[in-house]
Protein backbone atom coordinates (compact mmCIF):
# COMPACT_ATOMS: atom_id res chain seq x y z
CA UNK A 1 0.00 0.00 0.00
CA UNK A 2 1.47 3.41 -0.89
CA UNK A 3 -0.02 6.01 1.14
CA UNK A 4 3.13 8.37 1.43
CA UNK A 5 3.22 11.48 -0.64
CA UNK A 6 -0.23 10.91 -1.96
CA UNK A 7 -1.36 14.19 -3.92
CA UNK A 8 -4.65 15.29 -2.41
CA UNK A 9 -7.64 16.11 -4.74
CA UNK A 10 -7.00 19.70 -3.81
CA UNK A 11 -3.68 19.76 -5.15
CA UNK A 12 -4.49 18.00 -8.37
CA UNK A 13 -6.98 20.46 -8.55
CA UNK A 14 -4.96 23.34 -8.12
CA UNK A 15 -2.25 21.52 -10.41
CA UNK A 16 -4.98 21.46 -13.52
CA UNK A 17 -5.74 25.22 -12.79
CA UNK A 18 -2.30 25.72 -12.86
CA UNK A 19 -2.08 27.55 -9.96
CA UNK A 20 0.79 27.93 -7.81
CA UNK A 21 1.48 27.67 -4.45
CA UNK A 22 2.33 25.57 -1.39
CA UNK A 23 -0.43 22.78 -2.18
CA UNK A 24 1.54 22.01 -5.18
CA UNK A 25 3.80 20.20 -2.70
CA UNK A 26 1.52 18.89 -0.18
CA UNK A 27 2.20 15.53 1.56
CA UNK A 28 -0.55 13.83 3.46
CA UNK A 29 0.87 11.65 6.51
CA UNK A 30 -0.96 9.05 8.61
CA UNK A 31 -0.60 9.42 12.53
CA UNK A 32 -1.65 6.19 14.15
CA UNK A 33 -3.21 5.26 17.53
CA UNK A 34 -5.13 3.38 19.73
CA UNK A 35 -7.34 5.57 21.93
CA UNK A 36 -10.63 7.18 20.67
CA UNK A 37 -11.01 10.14 18.58
CA UNK A 38 -10.98 13.31 21.28
CA UNK A 39 -8.68 11.56 23.82
CA UNK A 40 -5.11 12.66 25.44
CA UNK A 41 -3.33 11.16 22.11
CA UNK A 42 -5.82 12.30 19.87
CA UNK A 43 -5.70 16.31 21.01
CA UNK A 44 -1.64 15.57 20.47
CA UNK A 45 -2.13 14.39 17.50
CA UNK A 46 -4.31 17.19 16.27
CA UNK A 47 -1.83 19.71 18.30
CA UNK A 48 1.23 18.05 16.44
CA UNK A 49 -0.80 18.67 12.74
CA UNK A 50 -1.66 22.16 13.56
CA UNK A 51 1.89 22.97 14.64
CA UNK A 52 3.71 20.91 11.29
CA UNK A 53 0.90 22.96 8.84
CA UNK A 54 2.01 26.00 10.15
CA UNK A 55 5.65 25.36 10.49
CA UNK A 56 5.67 24.11 7.07
CA UNK A 57 3.47 26.71 5.63
CA UNK A 58 0.33 23.95 4.33
CA UNK A 59 3.34 21.44 2.86
CA UNK A 60 3.13 18.69 5.80
CA UNK A 61 -0.91 17.23 6.23
CA UNK A 62 -1.02 15.41 8.93
CA UNK A 63 -4.10 12.52 8.98
CA UNK A 64 -5.08 11.08 12.40
CA UNK A 65 -6.30 7.45 12.12
CA UNK A 66 -7.30 6.83 15.60
CA UNK A 67 -9.37 3.72 17.40
CA UNK A 68 -6.72 1.24 16.09
CA UNK A 69 -7.75 2.37 12.70
CA UNK A 70 -4.23 0.30 11.91
CA UNK A 71 -4.03 -1.97 14.56
CA UNK A 72 -2.77 -2.42 17.73
CA UNK A 73 -0.01 -0.29 18.90
CA UNK A 74 2.52 -3.45 18.19
CA UNK A 75 1.30 -3.54 14.37
CA UNK A 76 1.86 -0.01 14.02
CA UNK A 77 5.37 0.05 15.17
CA UNK A 78 5.94 -2.71 12.90
CA UNK A 79 4.19 -0.49 10.23
CA UNK A 80 6.75 2.16 11.35
CA UNK A 81 10.00 -0.10 10.42
CA UNK A 82 8.10 -1.22 6.75
CA UNK A 83 7.02 1.97 5.88
CA UNK A 84 3.31 1.59 5.87
CA UNK A 85 2.49 4.32 8.11
CA UNK A 86 4.38 7.45 8.70
CA UNK A 87 3.95 8.43 12.39
CA UNK A 88 2.51 6.32 15.59
CA UNK A 89 1.84 7.60 19.49
CA UNK A 90 1.89 4.65 21.28
CA UNK A 91 2.09 3.39 24.69
CA UNK A 92 5.44 1.63 26.06
CA UNK A 93 3.26 -1.30 26.03
CA UNK A 94 4.95 -3.32 23.35
CA UNK A 95 7.72 -1.39 22.93
CA UNK A 96 10.25 -3.06 25.16
CA UNK A 97 9.98 -5.92 22.12
CA UNK A 98 11.36 -3.94 20.29
CA UNK A 99 13.71 -2.13 22.26
CA UNK A 100 14.25 -3.56 25.66
CA UNK A 101 16.19 -0.99 27.09
CA UNK A 102 12.81 1.09 27.42
CA UNK A 103 11.34 -2.14 29.84
CA UNK A 104 12.47 -0.42 32.57
CA UNK A 105 9.93 2.94 32.64
CA UNK A 106 6.93 -0.38 32.93
CA UNK A 107 8.40 -1.31 36.37
CA UNK A 108 5.46 -0.90 39.07
CA UNK A 109 5.54 2.03 41.73
CA UNK A 110 8.54 3.57 39.72
CA UNK A 111 8.11 6.98 39.29
CA UNK A 112 6.78 8.63 42.45
CA UNK A 113 4.46 11.19 40.59
CA UNK A 114 3.43 13.09 37.65
CA UNK A 115 6.44 15.87 37.86
CA UNK A 116 8.78 13.29 38.85
CA UNK A 117 8.18 10.73 35.26
CA UNK A 118 7.85 14.37 33.22
CA UNK A 119 11.27 15.52 34.35
CA UNK A 120 13.52 12.53 33.80
CA UNK A 121 12.25 11.49 30.44
CA UNK A 122 12.51 15.20 29.60
CA UNK A 123 15.82 14.94 30.75
CA UNK A 124 19.00 12.85 29.94
CA UNK A 125 17.48 9.36 30.38
CA UNK A 126 14.41 9.78 28.71
CA UNK A 127 16.67 10.84 25.62
CA UNK A 128 19.25 8.07 25.83
CA UNK A 129 15.78 5.77 26.03
CA UNK A 130 15.00 7.89 22.96
CA UNK A 131 18.49 7.04 21.16
CA UNK A 132 17.60 3.07 22.37
CA UNK A 133 14.70 3.01 20.20
CA UNK A 134 16.14 4.83 17.32
CA UNK A 135 18.77 2.15 17.47
CA UNK A 136 15.97 -0.43 16.39
CA UNK A 137 15.40 1.10 13.11
CA UNK A 138 12.87 3.54 14.37
CA UNK A 139 12.93 7.74 15.01
CA UNK A 140 11.90 8.60 18.34
CA UNK A 141 10.93 12.42 18.48
CA UNK A 142 9.04 12.38 22.07
CA UNK A 143 8.36 10.97 24.96
CA UNK A 144 4.58 11.53 25.59
CA UNK A 145 2.55 10.78 28.37
CA UNK A 146 -1.16 7.71 28.40
CA UNK A 147 -0.91 8.52 32.67
CA UNK A 148 -0.72 6.49 35.95
CA UNK A 149 -2.67 3.49 35.64
CA UNK A 150 -5.34 1.46 37.58
CA UNK A 151 -7.30 -1.25 38.06
CA UNK A 152 -11.23 -2.02 36.53
CA UNK A 153 -13.24 -5.15 36.36
CA UNK A 154 -16.47 -6.77 36.46
CA UNK A 155 -15.84 -9.37 39.23
CA UNK A 156 -15.76 -7.81 42.80
CA UNK A 157 -14.32 -4.47 44.16
CA UNK A 158 -10.64 -4.72 44.75
CA UNK A 159 -9.24 -2.82 48.08
CA UNK A 160 -6.28 -5.26 48.95
CA UNK A 161 -3.68 -7.12 46.05
CA UNK A 162 -5.30 -10.61 47.69
CA UNK A 163 -8.75 -9.13 45.52
CA UNK A 164 -6.64 -10.09 42.26
CA UNK A 165 -6.60 -13.50 43.00
CA UNK A 166 -7.65 -15.47 40.05
CA UNK A 167 -8.96 -12.46 38.16
CA UNK A 168 -8.68 -12.55 34.42
CA UNK A 169 -6.70 -9.05 33.77
CA UNK A 170 -6.08 -8.19 30.50
CA UNK A 171 -2.12 -6.91 30.46
CA UNK A 172 -0.50 -4.79 27.88
CA UNK A 173 1.95 -7.26 25.78
CA UNK A 174 4.48 -6.43 28.03
CA UNK A 175 6.38 -8.80 30.05
CA UNK A 176 7.19 -6.50 33.45
CA UNK A 177 3.69 -5.62 33.34
CA UNK A 178 2.53 -9.50 32.82
CA UNK A 179 5.05 -10.58 35.78
CA UNK A 180 3.95 -7.43 38.40
CA UNK A 181 0.00 -8.88 37.99
CA UNK A 182 0.99 -12.64 38.21
CA UNK A 183 3.19 -12.31 41.44
CA UNK A 184 0.18 -10.44 42.94
CA UNK A 185 -1.75 -13.07 42.30
CA UNK A 186 -4.11 -12.20 39.07
CA UNK A 187 -4.34 -13.88 36.02
CA UNK A 188 -2.52 -11.96 33.47
CA UNK A 189 -3.71 -11.83 29.44
CA UNK A 190 -1.85 -9.84 27.13
CA UNK A 191 -3.94 -8.45 24.27
CA UNK A 192 -3.78 -5.27 21.99
CA UNK A 193 -5.81 -2.36 23.17
CA UNK A 194 -7.96 -2.14 20.42
CA UNK A 195 -10.07 -5.53 21.29
CA UNK A 196 -9.97 -4.99 24.91
CA UNK A 197 -13.78 -3.47 24.96
CA UNK A 198 -15.15 -6.64 23.18
CA UNK A 199 -13.07 -8.87 25.57
CA UNK A 200 -15.09 -7.43 28.42
CA UNK A 201 -18.29 -7.19 27.43
CA UNK A 202 -18.09 -10.95 26.24
CA UNK A 203 -16.37 -11.28 29.64
CA UNK A 204 -13.83 -13.40 28.30
CA UNK A 205 -11.34 -11.24 30.88
CA UNK A 206 -12.94 -9.93 34.17
CA UNK A 207 -11.30 -6.44 34.49
CA UNK A 208 -7.99 -4.45 33.06
CA UNK A 209 -6.02 -1.70 33.74
CA UNK A 210 -4.93 1.71 31.98
CA UNK A 211 -5.02 5.53 33.08
CA UNK A 212 -7.57 7.44 33.86
CA UNK A 213 -7.70 9.07 30.45
CA UNK A 214 -8.39 5.66 28.51
CA UNK A 215 -11.08 4.55 31.07
CA UNK A 216 -12.91 7.95 30.17
CA UNK A 217 -12.26 7.60 26.86
CA UNK A 218 -13.10 4.46 25.76
CA UNK A 219 -16.35 4.23 27.49
CA UNK A 220 -14.82 1.30 29.97
CA UNK A 221 -17.78 2.15 32.74
CA UNK A 222 -20.12 0.30 30.00
CA UNK A 223 -18.35 -2.55 30.96
CA UNK A 224 -17.02 -2.30 33.97
CA UNK A 225 -18.17 -2.10 37.11
CA UNK A 226 -15.43 -1.15 40.08
CA UNK A 227 -12.35 0.98 39.53
CA UNK A 228 -9.35 0.82 42.23
CA UNK A 229 -7.30 4.04 41.70
CA UNK A 230 -3.94 1.74 42.35
CA UNK A 231 -1.88 4.16 40.55
CA UNK A 232 0.59 0.93 40.02
CA UNK A 233 2.72 2.12 37.46
CA UNK A 234 3.07 5.43 35.25
CA UNK A 235 2.61 4.38 31.46
CA UNK A 236 4.85 6.94 29.04
CA UNK A 237 4.18 7.38 25.53
CA UNK A 238 5.65 7.46 22.61
CA UNK A 239 5.97 9.80 19.58
CA UNK A 240 7.58 7.71 17.04
CA UNK A 241 8.13 8.33 12.52
CA UNK A 242 9.37 5.85 10.10
CA UNK A 243 12.92 5.75 8.72
CA UNK A 244 11.59 6.05 5.56
CA UNK A 245 9.28 9.76 6.09
CA UNK A 246 12.59 10.59 7.92
CA UNK A 247 15.13 9.58 5.65
CA UNK A 248 12.96 11.81 2.70
CA UNK A 249 12.99 14.86 4.97
CA UNK A 250 15.14 18.00 5.17
CA UNK A 251 17.62 19.08 7.98
CA UNK A 252 14.88 22.06 8.17
CA UNK A 253 11.62 19.64 7.52
CA UNK A 254 12.90 17.78 11.07
CA UNK A 255 13.47 20.27 12.97
CA UNK A 256 9.73 21.01 11.98
CA UNK A 257 8.66 17.86 13.45
CA UNK A 258 10.66 18.14 16.27
CA UNK A 259 9.09 21.46 17.02
CA UNK A 260 5.60 19.43 16.51
CA UNK A 261 5.99 16.36 18.20
CA UNK A 262 6.95 19.06 21.72
CA UNK A 263 3.93 20.62 20.88
CA UNK A 264 2.02 17.79 20.87
CA UNK A 265 3.35 16.68 24.04
CA UNK A 266 2.12 19.82 25.85
CA UNK A 267 -1.24 19.08 24.52
CA UNK A 268 -1.57 15.75 25.39
CA UNK A 269 -0.09 16.40 28.70
CA UNK A 270 -2.85 19.30 29.15
CA UNK A 271 -5.20 16.69 28.63
CA UNK A 272 -3.82 14.26 31.24
CA UNK A 273 -4.33 16.88 33.66
CA UNK A 274 -7.74 17.43 32.71
CA UNK A 275 -8.98 14.04 32.80
CA UNK A 276 -7.34 13.52 35.99
CA UNK A 277 -9.50 16.26 37.29
CA UNK A 278 -12.67 15.31 36.22
CA UNK A 279 -12.24 11.90 35.05
CA UNK A 280 -12.91 10.08 38.27
CA UNK A 281 -16.37 11.96 38.87
CA UNK A 282 -17.45 11.21 35.25
CA UNK A 283 -16.90 7.57 35.79
CA UNK A 284 -19.02 7.50 39.24
CA UNK A 285 -21.77 9.47 37.72
CA UNK A 286 -21.88 6.91 35.15
CA UNK A 287 -22.49 4.11 37.74
CA UNK A 288 -19.09 2.77 38.16
CA UNK A 289 -18.39 2.10 42.18
CA UNK A 290 -14.41 4.08 42.74
CA UNK A 291 -12.18 2.74 45.45
CA UNK A 292 -9.74 5.83 46.07
CA UNK A 293 -8.28 5.05 49.37
CA UNK A 294 -5.54 2.40 48.25
CA UNK A 295 -3.41 1.01 50.43
CA UNK A 296 -0.59 1.49 47.51
CA UNK A 297 2.67 0.31 50.24
CA UNK A 298 0.33 -3.35 49.69
CA UNK A 299 0.39 -3.27 46.15
CA UNK A 300 3.75 -2.32 45.60
CA UNK A 301 4.85 -5.49 48.04
CA UNK A 302 2.37 -7.84 45.94
CA UNK A 303 4.16 -6.68 42.62
CA UNK A 304 7.67 -6.70 43.80
CA UNK A 305 8.82 -9.94 42.50
CA UNK A 306 8.97 -8.68 39.35
CA UNK A 307 11.54 -6.09 40.24
CA UNK A 308 13.89 -9.46 40.77
CA UNK A 309 12.90 -11.06 37.56
CA UNK A 310 13.53 -7.65 35.81
CA UNK A 311 17.12 -6.84 38.02
CA UNK A 312 18.08 -10.81 36.86
CA UNK A 313 17.15 -10.40 33.25
CA UNK A 314 18.27 -7.12 32.84
CA UNK A 315 20.71 -5.22 35.36
CA UNK A 316 20.12 -2.71 37.76
CA UNK A 317 22.36 0.37 36.14
CA UNK A 318 18.91 2.27 34.31
CA UNK A 319 16.64 1.69 37.45
CA UNK A 320 18.54 2.84 40.35
CA UNK A 321 19.17 6.03 37.81
CA UNK A 322 15.81 6.43 37.75
CA UNK A 323 15.29 5.96 41.44
CA UNK A 324 18.32 7.94 42.18
CA UNK A 325 16.92 11.03 40.27
CA UNK A 326 13.76 11.33 42.40
CA UNK A 327 15.56 11.49 45.82
O1 LIG B 1 -1.67 3.50 24.61
O2 LIG B 1 -2.88 -0.82 25.51
C1 LIG B 1 -3.10 -0.02 26.43
O3 LIG B 1 -3.67 -0.36 27.47
C2 LIG B 1 -2.65 1.41 26.31
O4 LIG B 1 -2.69 2.03 27.54
C3 LIG B 1 -3.53 2.18 25.35
O5 LIG B 1 -3.66 1.56 24.15
C4 LIG B 1 -2.95 3.57 25.10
Amino acid sequence: MFRFRTITAAAVFALSAGVAGSALAQTTLNFAHTTAQGSHYSVGVQAFGEKLAELSDGKFEIREQAAGALGGERDMIEGLQIGSVELVYSSTGPLGNFAPETLVLDLPFLFKDYAAARSILDGEIGDELLEAVNAQGLVALAWSENGFRHITNSSRAIDAPEDLNGLKIRTMENSVHMEAFSAAGASPTPMAFPEVFAALQQRVIDGQENPIPIITSANMWEVQDHLTLTGHVYSPAIIIASPSLWDSLSDEEKAWFEEAADTAVAATRAKVEEDEQTGVAMLRERGMEVIEEVDQAAFREAVSPAYDTFVGQYGDEMLTRIQAAQE
